[in-house]
């Protein structure tokens, strides 16, 4: 610890003095480690600190991320000669461009290392694990060399991640005021900067968990949402299935076979080969038969004339058997006014795509955030997303996520997969939507049994404050 603190001091990577903060603050007390590039000795010393610091702590983990850019080198050092599989998170990536902003192999499922160089508040660290778990990675720990001890920690408990430190500016003070480096002056003059400077308040409080039933009594509910969390709470489901079959009987038998376990069912109409009008009433039927919503996932993306004639009319006439539909937000707000103006008297419903399950997808970043601003500012007729997780705050608004199989994975054409727990307990969403998880089984019905109680159970202990 005194060869780690010596050398740190000895090229400048952390300095004295009166230096601005980036939040403003004026500290006695700076660190920079991107000089240690320039120090291969000392640079490998902290990547081994770092590896023995996780090792120490028996965290378990299959690949490593940096916090760009000054952890970059040091992540690449342990993953080299621990041969580790490492990932690259892009700062620089448009956020709706076609660059990935995860470089390197991501099997969803798998467990990512954080490495960082100095934690304050936690939010840098929080950022790139929030980039990976919409990769649908989950992280569990980050690795650090300085813990500025002002609040980092906590912040990141509250998000799901330990932190682990080499050492603590106040542990670092220490050694080097017994190195003579410093002296018992500045030592206080750090100490009462640290306990002025707590990040107390959590920048973004999180919202409490509510059930089900608790967000289905809220004021502003839309009255979809409210039909749809009674259904899920009464038939203990959050499961949608995904009826993707071309066959029209066959759909009519699946909307029977599954009915009782299923809270909605979400039809393709338009690979039906044989679909006529009589198609339609018989499956509004079976949905009031075993009460469940129909959604289909029309994604309409043109302008608002356009889309409420798709919506009214043509052959399929879905707004008046469908009571969900979705959109790309792609168009603006006018896909949504259009079919609002066909929909909201016939009391439908709508989900905005804020994120699509497939590999490379551009809607990320900021098209993510619009998307979610557009559904937000329609309640009246928008109650909720299609999403990996959860992308708004507000509890009225519902999360629907497809890419769900019990197997984190992926298909030959670029659809990944998240488990059913991953979704609905860790990333907050709130209904699964699975299709050849359960039909591409011998036993559909059981099938989708165990997917209604793995998302359930998933449910049950998100609101138990679960999370894992
Ligand atoms: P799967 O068999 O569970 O992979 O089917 C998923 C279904 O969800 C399928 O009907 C897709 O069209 C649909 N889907 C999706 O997979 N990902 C998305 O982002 C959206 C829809 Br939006």
């Amino acid at each position: 610890m005194e060869l780690l603190a010596e050398e740190l001091y000895r090229v400048q990577a952390l300095k004295f003095g009166q230096f601005t903060l980036k939040s403003g603050v004026l500290s006695p007390v700076y660190f920079d480690l991107r000089v240690i590039v320039s120090y291969p000795a000392l640079l490998n010393q902290v990547a081994d600190r770092l590896y023995q610091t996780a090792q120490d702590a028996g965290v378990q983990y299959k690949t490593v991320c940096g916090v760009p850019y000054t952890a970059l080198p040091l992540a690449t050092i342990i993953c080299s000669s621990h041969l580790l599989p490492m990932l690259i998170r892009r700062k620089e990536a448009k956020d709706y461009g076609t660059k990935r902003l995860v470089e390197g192999a991501i099997t969803p499922g798998e467990t990512c290392l954080i490495i960082e160089d100095v934690v304050t508040s936690g939010s840098s660290v929080l950022e790139t694990a929030e980039v990976l778990r919409r990769e649908g990675l989950q992280v569990t720990d980050a690795i650090v060399l300085v813990d500025r001890e002002q609040g980092g920690r906590e912040k990141l408990a509250e998000n799901g991640i330990r932190l682990h430190a080499i050492c603590t500016l106040p542990q670092l003070m220490d050694v080097l005021q017994r190195l003579g480096k410093v002296d018992a002056e500045m030592v206080e003059k750090v100490r009462r900067f640290i306990a002025d400077n707590k990040v107390t308040a959590p920048v973004q409080p999180r919202s409490p968990v509510l059930s089900y039933s608790a967000r289905a009594a809220l004021p502003d509910i839309h009255p979809i949402a409210k039909r749809l969390l009674h259904i899920m709470e009464k038939k203990a489901s959050n499961l949608c299935v995904s009826a993707d079959v071309t066959d029209s009987a066959e759909l009519l038998g699946l909307a029977a076979e599954l009915g009782p376990a299923i809270c909605m069912l979400k039809t393709h109409v338009d690979i039906l080969s044989d679909f006529t009008p009589d198609i339609s009433s018989r499956l509004r039927s079976l949905a009031d038969q075993h009460d469940f919503l129909i959604f289909e996932d029309r994604k309409f993306a043109d302008i608002g004339n356009t889309v409420k004639h798709q919506y009214e009319g043509g052959l399929y006439r879905i707004s008046s058997w469908a009571d969900v539909v979705n959109v790309h937000a792609v168009p603006g707000p006018g896909v949504v006014r259009g079919l609002q103006e066909a929909g909201e008297e016939l009391r439908r419903g709508c989900l905005v795509i804020a994120e699509m399950s497939s590999e490379g997808s551009l809607a990320t970043g900021e098209y993510t955030k619009a998307a979610v601003k557009m559904a937000e500012e329609n309640p009246k007729f928008v109650f909720g997303f299609i999403s990996g997780g959860k992308v708004s705050e507000r509890p009225q608004c519902l999360h629907l996520t497809p890419g769900v199989q019990m197997q984190p994975g992926g298909d030959s054409l670029g659809q990944q997969y998240q488990t059913p727990h991953e979704v609905i307990a860790n990333k907050g969403s709130d209904i699964i939507i699975v299709g050849r998880g359960i039909l591409s089984s011998s036993n559909r019905p059981e099938a989708a049994e165990s997917y209604r109680r793995a998302g359930w159970e998933a449910y049950v202990a998100r609101t138990r404050g679960g999370e894992s």
